[in-house]
């Protein structure tokens, strides 16, 4: 009977591990995926066996069986895990030269709802060298100091909102790096993934920034940007493990984070760092080395971000390195087709910011970021915040769409494409919301 007990057990684990269980793709969907590109993996059936590290294990062999363990010793191994096989290092924290400059302070912003603020971070100190514009929307309203969501876009700070006062910058061609001064009328063309009101209203602000700002995405990116202004750092050659863009994009926000920290309006323990896409991996990049953010948040990050890269399920090590050489550092060029050999999986990544709260999300048609890898990865990630003394993930099985999961860790996977929605803000306003004792 025990016996029987006991194999019951291991099957419903390895059921739930195997990750066939809860909420799944569209079979309509699986099969056009995979008639167009036969060499990728959309159908669960095909994803190889695999063991994940673990998180709680050190590179020595010794086990992590208390707070001051995984703090002194295999946190900041598997920081520097990820620094050398895959993100690369970032040469320098806040540079001492670095200036702050606040160009626009608007008391009485989009017809009085708001206090605008824009500040230009010259990274070099500079005039003529990198600089950031941090665009920042505040609740007229609220209570000082006011908690924020903080987050690079991808078209320009003039993109998010239809608001003329926002000062317009050059912006790059993600093929070619060219660069070009936006028009007027692609002001507030990204409006509807910020939306702006909805955000103000429930007492948060939103503070922005151009990622082109701090490098430009595309495959020649170095020498550009702060990799221009940095990498002489380096010496004469960039190292196989020098900043690749995403952490380079994650250092910027490290930076909007000084600027926040000498602003007594903003509340600098409550802010939100959050990123769509190639931009929630660098969020959770930020999250990760960066214990100055309270709130972690990927949204639809995928391949690099919060999906598991040995499920090889959609984009894969090989094809985001292939599309991307500029993304991550040269080691991580060695592990195409050979993910089992990473000493990380990116639930490690997600480990990192425990036992901060961090949510992952994902969406129901977007299977080239693997929804069910996110959610394994946060929910092996579990572990570390229990050790810590905090719940995990609240879920044994994906939830169905729509259904959020709110523990420290936090779960969607929302009906739709990949995007980042109004759905989404809403739920990390309600996860924000539970976490900072906010009453509505
Ligand atoms: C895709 C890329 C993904 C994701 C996405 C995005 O082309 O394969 O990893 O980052 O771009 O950033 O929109």
């Amino acid at each position: 009977m025990a016996m029987l007990a006991l194999m019951f057990t291991i099957t419903l684990v390895q059921f739930a591990g195997e990750g066939r269980s809860g909420w799944q793709p569209k079979s309509d969907l699986v099969k056009r995926l995979s008639e167009r590109r036969p060499s990728v993996i959309y159908d669960e059936t095909q994803v190889p066996r695999y063991t994940l590290p673990d998180p709680l294990v050190c590179l020595d062999g010794t086990r992590v069986t208390a707070p001051e363990i995984w703090r002194e010793k295999r946190r900041p191994e598997i920081l520097e895990l990820f620094r050398t096989y895959m993100y690369g290092r970032a040469p320098i924290g806040r540079p001492k030269e670095m200036k702050l400059e606040t160009f626009d302070h608007a008391r009485e912003a989009l017809g009085g709802k708001a206090v605008r603020k824009q500040v230009r971070i010259h990274f070099t100190g500079k005039p003529d060298g990198p600089s950031m514009d941090l665009l920042i929307y505040l609740p007229q309203d609220a209570p000082r100091p006011v908690p924020l969501f903080l987050l690079l876009n991808f078209n320009g700070n003039h993109a998010v909102c239809n608001d003329p006062a926002i000062r317009i910058k050059p912006t790059f061609d993600r093929r070619t790096g060219e660069a070009v001064m936006p028009s007027e009328e692609s002001r507030g063309q990204d409006a509807s993934s910020f939306p702006l009101e909805k955000i103000l209203a429930r007492g948060y602000g939103l503070a922005t920034a151009y990622y082109g700002d701090i490098a430009p995405d595309f495959p020649g990116s170095f020498g550009h940007g702060v990799f221009a202004a940095f990498d002489g750092l380096f010496g004469e050659e960039r190292p196989a493990d020098a900043w690749g863009a995403i952490s380079a994009w994650a250092w910027g926000l490290s930076r909007a984070m000084d600027y926040i920290e000498s602003d007594g309006e903003l509340a600098s323990r409550r802010v939100g760092v959050l990123g769509h896409s190639r931009l929630g991996k660098t969020a959770l990049w930020a999250g990760a080395q960066d214990e100055r953010f309270a709130i972690v948040i990927s949204n639809d990050s995928g391949c690099g971000g919060a999906a598991l890269s040995r499920r090889r399920f959609g984009e894969t090590v090989a094809l985001i390195n292939r599309a991307f050489p500029h993304w991550f550092c040269e080691n991580f060029k060695r592990y195409h087709h050979r993910e089992d050999d990473l000493p990380i999986d990116q639930h490690m990544l997600i480990a990192l910011i425990a036992p901060r709260p961090v949510y992952v999300a994902s969406a129901d048609e977007d299977l080239w970021a693997d929804p069910r890898g996110e959610f394994l990865a946060a929910k092996a990630a579990e572990p570390v915040y229990k050790l810590l003394g905090t719940n995990g993930l609240p879920a044994d099985e994906m939830p169905p769409l729509d259904t959020p999961v709110r523990g420290r860790i936090g779960y969607h996977i929302r009906s739709g494409g990949h995007a980042l929605a109004e759905y989404d803000w809403e739920r990390y306003m309600d996860f924000a919301d539970l976490h900072y004792g906010h009453r509505r």
